[in-house]
């Protein structure tokens, strides 16, 4: 609410972007998912708006339609999220949420984690948004990467050859698609230790001729970041955003390297600097580990499994800490650039 209190109704409700939605179905659709599995199924009451919830329904309603939808909007919307949540309240008085809770969903508190995940994963959308917004300022947060990655970027760690344990332990909270945790044979490979600085970047585009990242333009000599509708100097030594899954693999060969597969990534995540300020994206296609089982709705990972997708890894400035667990996996279309997403190569040994 911080973040959108600069905003007015109609910013709230404009469609930016075709493959975004409006702030305002997130807003609503937050809460409604909210409403949906802490007030009605957990908490068996009806529904505040009847079947108002279909509207935010992120399957039935892709998100180049969102922008037509009668949702609620501005007052209506704020209090519906008032009342859904003070629902959930009254509701968390009354069930148990102990490690011998019968109800999976209860147990040790899986699906009040799992919403609090979900409300988290919709706040770096709505950032990615409010990307587009021209003269946006934010109160009281700071928007942007802060690593200084000169000088660090050529150095690589090696991965010995072997078994490694990929995905989340059965206990804690975690998606379907992070289990079951099983053993991967990886060959020994190599992978950069810190994310590529715009400056190296830089560096690409000039000997390649490559297209430069969203939001940048000339300025001068040099380049300038234009997101909020800013003109800020792209700082050399930060991690470059904002790049494609194709940009990313052609940037990797051009170093004479390539994208390391998501179980790569993973195994060598205790030894990599600088996670958490870019996305990094893999070679992998986004596809369930063997033994998947759904849980608790198709709808979160296994309608989007094949090969339209690839996986993310890490996490960038945008993501809550929580977010940011080693088994988490992110997915996107690969040609997707608004997406706080950079690059960190790998070799084979
Ligand atoms: C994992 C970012 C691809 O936004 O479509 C949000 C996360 N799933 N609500 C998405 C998600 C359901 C998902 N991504
Ligand atoms: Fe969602």
């Amino acid at each position: 609410m911080e973040l959108l209190q600069p905003l007015d109704d109609e910013q709230l409700n404009r469609v930016y972007s075709p493959i975004l939605s409006p702030l305002a179905w997130d807003l609503g659709h937050i809460a409604n998912f909210e409403e949906l599995w802490l007030v009605q199924t957990i908490g068996g009451r009806e529904p505040l708006h009847g079947e108002l919830g279909h509207f935010y329904d992120a399957i039935e309603n892709p998100r180049k339609t969102r922008g037509e939808l009668p949702i609620l909007r501005d007052a209506e919307l704020r209090s519906y999220l008032a009342d859904v949540r003070e629902r959930t309240l009254e509701v968390l008085e009354e069930v148990d949420l102990g490690a011998d809770a019968a109800d999976p969903l209860l147990k040790e508190g899986f699906v009040y984690e799992m919403l609090l995940a979900h409300e988290l994963q919709h706040n770096e959308t709505m950032l990615q948004l409010l990307q587009l917004v021209d003269g946006y300022e934010p109160v009281g947060v700071n928007l942007g990467p802060t690593a200084q990655l000169q000088g660090a970027e050529s150095e690589m760690v090696a991965i010995e050859a072997g078994a490694h344990e990929i995905g989340a332990p059965a206990r804690g909270f975690a998606y379907d698609n992070e289990r079951p945790r099983h053993s991967v044979e990886l060959a020994a490979f190599e992978i950069d230790r810190t994310p590529v600085s715009n400056g190296t970047y830089i560096q690409f585009m000039e000997e390649t001729g490559a297209e430069p990242p969203l939001y940048w333009e000339r300025d001068g000599g040099g380049w300038a970041l234009t997101e909020r509708g800013g003109r800020d100097p792209v700082d050399p030594a930060h991690p470059v955003l904002h790049v494609s899954c194709h940009e990313a693999d052609t940037f990797a060969r051009w170093a004479g390297k390539r994208l390391p597969t998501e179980q790569e990534w993973e195994a060598a995540r205790p030894r990599l600097q600088h996670v958490g300020q870019a996305w990094e994206w893999t070679s992998s296609d986004f596809i369930p580990y063997p033994g998947f089982e759904a849980f608790p709705y198709r709808e979160y990972s296994e309608v989007f499994f094949g090969d339209a997708y690839k996986v993310l890894r890490g996490g960038s400035w945008a993501t809550h800490h929580s977010v940011m667990r080693p088994s988490f996996r992110n997915w996107d279309l690969p040609q997707r650039r608004q997406i706080f997403a950079g690059i960190r190569c790998a070799r084979d040994a």
